[in-house]
């Protein structure tokens, strides 16, 4: 059977909720930015959009794009709040929704009853009833194409993309939408003239296969429409975590540090607001030329404290010992110890 996979994701969504209590602001360009992100916006909404203001543009360069513009700074706890509650809502309604980040899920819908456009209007309706916010829901037959769906009529979407449509749809398309390929990558591949799905479906499966190891053939398949990826539900996140593709690759270890030290202080914020501490502390690397490592450390006690994620993961990183140019590094925290099971094993 042909698989239904929505695909949600909520709009400019820490900007979204620091307007729910302040809707004089919603017409005026606002970004969320600073404190563990100092000087960086961490998103916007839409208005501050039009003036080319975008996620992790430094605050002083949006503030020359639009002079009165209103920075607000983030309250995690809040995001993860709302987050929990939507998810938890509809993973009651919906048997297989997989959540992939604090403002995105995958649900199957291949066995749900209704049609697809229906529940999509209904899961945006009770989402606008019971927290005021918008979401941006695409529907297809792949997590690839669903994802691009929710995409397509931001903010405040509905798209669908059908098996007919997918060459016409893909071809155009420039290289950074293509889930996978980084800016390195998209670097390379321009200096060989290939600029859009078209220009790269010229191709041959060695090319990528040359182009990006054992990534290829995903690659490959991507482009043209293909991806087999299963929606695994979960009941909570099993693991979250911060990783980012730096601007250009990094080989200096000291650098790579202090992109560890700020994402474990956003972590052991997102671990407070959500009452959980970790007992696996992964670190990723990806090289340059794609080779992707992680390493973990399992600690006894459970922890959500920053100067710890840190320790841990610089410690794994110098254990790695870093010989080429990296091109994305993360953490990733899992085996999660709630505030009560701390209790219960504490009482045992
Ligand atoms: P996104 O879904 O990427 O962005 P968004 O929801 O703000 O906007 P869009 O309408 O385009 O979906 O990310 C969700 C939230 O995650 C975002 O509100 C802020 C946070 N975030 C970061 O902390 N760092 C980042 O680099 C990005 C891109 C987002
Ligand atoms: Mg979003």
């Amino acid at each position: 059977m042909k698989r239904r996979i929505l695909h949600l994701d909520f709009d400019a969504f820490f900007a979204s909720v620091e307007l729910l209590d302040k809707p004089h602001l919603q017409s005026v360009p606002v970004v969320v930015g600073g404190k563990s992100n100092r000087g960086v916006v961490t998103t916007c909404n839409y208005e501050a959009r039009k003036y080319g203001i975008h996620s992790a543009m430094p605050l002083f360069q949006a503030k020359k794009r639009y002079p009165d513009l209103v920075v607000l700074t983030p309250h995690f706890d809040r995001y993860s709040e709302i987050s929990r509650r939507i998810f938890g809502r509809l993973r009651d309604q919906f048997e297989n929704l997989e959540q992939v980040s604090i403002d995105e899920a995958y649900i199957d819908i291949t066995r749900v009853y209704h049609p697809s456009a229906l529940i999509a209007r209904t899961i945006k309706r009770q989402i606008m009833e019971g927290e005021g916010l918008t979401v941006s829901i695409g529907i297809s037959y792949n997590k690839f194409l669903a994802k691009l769906a929710s995409e397509w009529q931001k903010p405040d979407g509905y798209f669908e993309i059908r098996e007919e449509d997918v060459p016409e749809i893909l071809r155009p398309l420039p290289l950074k939408k293509i889930h996978g390929l980084g800016k390195v990558s998209i670097d390379r591949l321009n200096g060989l003239g290939i600029f859009t799905v078209a220009d790269l479906m010229h191709y041959p499966l060695s090319f990528f296969e040359a182009q990006f190891g054992r990534f290829g053939r995903e690659i490959y398949e991507r482009i043209r429409g293909i991806d087999h990826r299963e929606v695994t539900p979960s009941r909570e996140m099993k693991s979250f975590g911060k990783e980012s593709t730096l601007d250009a690759d990094v080989r200096e270890v000291e650098r790579l540090e202090s992109y560890l030290a700020a994402y474990a202080e956003e972590l052991a914020q997102l671990c407070e607001a959500r009452g959980v501490k970790a007992h696996t502390i992964t670190l990723k690397v990806k090289y340059a030329d794609f080779e992707s490592v992680t390493r973990q450390r399992r600690t006894t006690i459970a922890t959500a404290h920053p100067e710890e994620i840190r320790n841990i993961a610089v410690g794994l990183l110098r254990d790695l010992a870093i010989d080429r140019p990296v091109r994305l590094i993360g953490i990733y925290l899992s085996s999660f110890e709630t505030k009560e099971e701390e209790q219960l094993s504490f009482l045992s």
